[in-house]
């Protein structure tokens, strides 16, 4: 079997890239390890920025988020039981839309589907090769058989725990790496969202995260250990704690069914180059952020938009320096969304080695952010997106 791109991961990254690379007429084999059903049901994100939803409208995938997306317009910092709004449209003129990480799955598969694409799911046992070469390949086995695909490219879009980037040989990528002394803890609820807006709260117990999917589903996050089971947290228990995380003057918290829930780490991570031969790493296979700035599926886009318009100058006039600098353009993007995510995280959650003086410094910080004009427009600027080079 033969293609021009071979994708490993049907996750945003390796969708986007293939509809992307549709539509400048280069083919694509998407190859992913999980089923159709699973890839499209997996809780995740929930924030796109204002350029992940133009590219999407750009790229024909943009009708249902248009019509079923919540665009908001800012969001609100809790803290000592007030709330604090960061206007986005009045500080930068721009906005962030709420819809599910799995919807853009859902859509994206769609129209691949019925453009022709190949998409090989449950496909087993991926293995990447000859990177160095003109012609790599992917081996997987699908249905017991073994299947070898020659491609010009290879993009390892396979998330942060794919085959491609433990493929790379040793002593060619750079590790950064930072992981935090607390996880998220994470539920889908059916209960009408307590706020307009995104709700991110500082608390001496610990952060809360008041988000949503839909008018009718809430999701809502809280900081916990990191080796904390589930099974601890019973529904009650989980109510409860985000009672008192949340709470505000006038202000209350509607409860409902829990439909999920589990338990995430976080980590900031980053490989550099994010590239070696033909294979090209994107989203979550090169880089992790922490959730707290919302910036994980916006980087894995921002990547692959880089990645297909380099991609696409190849084969129309055989230049390969937009290829050969691939990594250098994403990563600065990527360390100036790294600095944000981790300063959004640093700010709003505590850390057990925290003293009485961190602790007033962070309040400071929140005053600071919620009071001056300049420090709210900085975190308004990063939230929506930094703008596109
Ligand atoms: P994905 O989505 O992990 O997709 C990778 C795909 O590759 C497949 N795969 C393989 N396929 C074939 N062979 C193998 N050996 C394979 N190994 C893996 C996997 O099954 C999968 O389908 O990576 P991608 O495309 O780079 O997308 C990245 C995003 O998914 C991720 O950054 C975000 O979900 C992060 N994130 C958030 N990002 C935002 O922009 N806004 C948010 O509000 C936001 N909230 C979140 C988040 C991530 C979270 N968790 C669970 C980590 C909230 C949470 C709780
Ligand atoms: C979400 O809705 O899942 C969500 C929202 C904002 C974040 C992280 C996750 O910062």
């Amino acid at each position: 079997m033969y293609t021009q791109v071979g994708i490993v991961g049907a996750g945003p990254a390796g969708l986007l890239l293939s509809r992307l690379l549709q539509l400048q007429g280069i083919d694509s084999i998407v190859l992913e390890s999980r089923s159709r059903e699973y890839v499209q049901e997996r809780v995740r994100a929930g924030v796109l920025e204002q350029n992940t939803v133009d590219l999407l409208t750009d790229a024909g995938v943009g009708e249902r988020m248009r019509q079923e997306g919540l665009v908001h317009h800012g969001i609100e910092l809790r803290f000592q039981r007030r709330g604090y709004r960061i206007d986005f449209q009045e500080l930068t003129g721009r906005s962030i839309t709420i819809y599910a990480q799995a919807e853009v799955v859902k859509d994206l598969i769609d129209v691949r589907l019925a453009t022709a694409g190949r998409i090989i799911f449950e496909a087993a046992d991926a293995s990447v090769h000859n990177l160095k070469g003109f012609q790599p390949t992917i081996r997987i086995t699908q249905n017991g058989e073994p299947i070898e695909i020659q491609c010009d490219f290879i993009a390892g879009c396979d998330g942060f725990h794919g085959v491609c980037r433990p493929s790379i040989p040793d002593g060619v990528l750079t590790v950064y790496e930072r992981t935090y002394p607390f996880a998220w803890l994470g539920i889908l609820a059916e209960a009408p969202p307590s706020s307009d807006e995104l709700v991110y709260s500082y608390h001496d117990r610990g952060f809360a995260l008041l988000s949503m999917r839909t008018p009718q589903l809430s999701r809502l996050y809280l900081q916990c250990s990191p080796d904390e089971e589930i099974e601890n947290w019973t529904d009650d228990r989980i109510w409860q704690e985000l009672h008192t995380r949340l709470a505000c003057a006038d202000w209350s918290l509607t409860e409902g069914p829990v439909l999920q829930k589990g338990i995430a780490g976080m980590r900031s991570f980053v490989v550099e180059p994010m590239q070696y031969g033909r294979l090209f790493l994107a989203g979550d296979a090169a880089h992790i952020v922490p959730p707290t700035g919302a910036k994980g599926l916006n980087l894995a886009v921002a990547d692959v938009r880089i990645l297909a318009h380099a991609i696409a100058e190849f084969y129309r006039s055989g230049r390969h320096d937009l290829l050969d600098t691939y990594s250098a353009t994403c990563l600065r993007r990527v360390w100036k969304v790294q600095r944000f995510s981790w300063w959004m995280t640093s700010m709003l959650h505590r850390f057990d080695s925290d003293n009485a003086f961190d602790q007033r410094r962070q309040l400071g910080e929140l005053d600071y952010v919620t009071s001056s004009r300049a420090a709210a427009q900085s975190l308004a600027e990063n939230y929506v997106g930094l703008p596109m080079e």
